[in-house]
């Protein structure tokens, strides 16, 4: 008995992307940024196809994961910098905004994201991984914010996420020197959370994913939406959100299911329900 599996190409609004590809295989979604020319920066017309496959993706019903990954020697080196090199006040702000609402709606997907981080993650590309839900580097990984380089800040969530993810302390180092650093250091510090080789970069962070697809769906959904809320809140009111939200899936069927299955010794099957 042999499994055959194949991706199937998506074309959203009936057109091709020029600067991504989206492929849907086995319910998960690859998002590959594919423009190594440039090596895959965000220039205006990527951030407009990125934003066009993140919400096929959280539409289509197939999709039940998804991973973003690039072409060539970058995952994305960051902002498109020919694109914004004379850009007044009012600009600036704007490119941000677009790019921080895309990052945004990426970590806030009902569906868990992995960044399979597979060359340089500089400035706008290590916030891309940042928003992302679980980051797996190859061993030729390099991140860092090189933004104090070129007179500006990251401002496409890093200051942020970068501070809540490895620490004010850490955050500050990086941000402040703009040094790049290697996968394994980014492992230390926890800014990514596996390094795996180059050769099996996809490989794990399909095998990560379909591990989180074989558990009860509703319950990484809800896990996600406590985790991402509840940082914001003081910790009472997260516990409180956490209580609520731990009510919803004690209504769901697949909670029956999953202690049913565990004192009945054998394997759950669980229906999204
Ligand atoms: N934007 C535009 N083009 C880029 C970028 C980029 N971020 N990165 C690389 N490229 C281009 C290069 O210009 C080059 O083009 P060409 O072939 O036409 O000369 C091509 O990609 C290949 O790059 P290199 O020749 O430089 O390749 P190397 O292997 O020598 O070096 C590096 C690779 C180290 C990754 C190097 O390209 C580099 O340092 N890139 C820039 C990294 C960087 O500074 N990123 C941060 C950008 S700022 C940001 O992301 C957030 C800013 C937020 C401001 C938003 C508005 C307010």
């Amino acid at each position: 008995h042999k499994e055959y599996s194949y991706k199937v190409t998506i074309k959203v609004n009936s057109r091709d992307f020029s600067r991504i590809k989206m492929e849907i295989e086995d319910n998960i979604c690859y998002i590959t940024m594919n423009f190594p020319k440039s090596l895959n920066a965000l220039s205006s017309i990527t951030l407009e196809e990125m934003l066009d496959a993140v919400i096929e993706s959280e539409k289509n019903s197939e999709v039940q994961g998804i991973i973003i990954t690039g072409t060539g020697k970058a995952f994305v080196a960051g902002a498109d910098i020919s694109q914004m090199k004379d850009y007044g006040a009012e600009e600036g702000r704007k490119y941000a905004k677009v790019a921080q609402d895309i990052f945004s709606k990426i970590e806030n997907l009902e569906k868990p994201v992995i960044a399979a981080i597979n060359g340089y993650a500089l400035g706008g590309g290590c916030e891309l991984a940042m928003a992302c839900d679980i980051r797996i580097a190859s061993d030729k990984a390099i991140l860092g914010q090189p933004e104090v380089n070129l007179g500006v800040i990251p401002c496409f969530g890093g200051t942020q996420r970068l501070s809540r993810l490895v620490g004010t302390g850490k955050a500050k180092e990086l941000i402040f020197t703009g040094k790049f650093i290697n996968a394994s250091e980014a492992e230390k510090i926890g800014l990514v959370n596996q390094v795996v080789s180059d050769e099996e970069l996809l490989e794990e962070s399909k095998k990560m994913m379909k591990l989180i697809l074989s558990k009860a769906p509703l319950a990484v959904k809800y896990s996600k939406i406590a985790i991402n809320r509840g940082q914001d809140l003081d910790l009472n009111n997260a516990l409180e959100l956490e209580r609520d939200i731990a009510g919803l899936t004690f209504a769901s069927e697949d909670k029956k299911e999953g202690m049913y299955a565990f004192l009945e010794k054998r394997e759950p099957v669980f229906n999204n329900k």
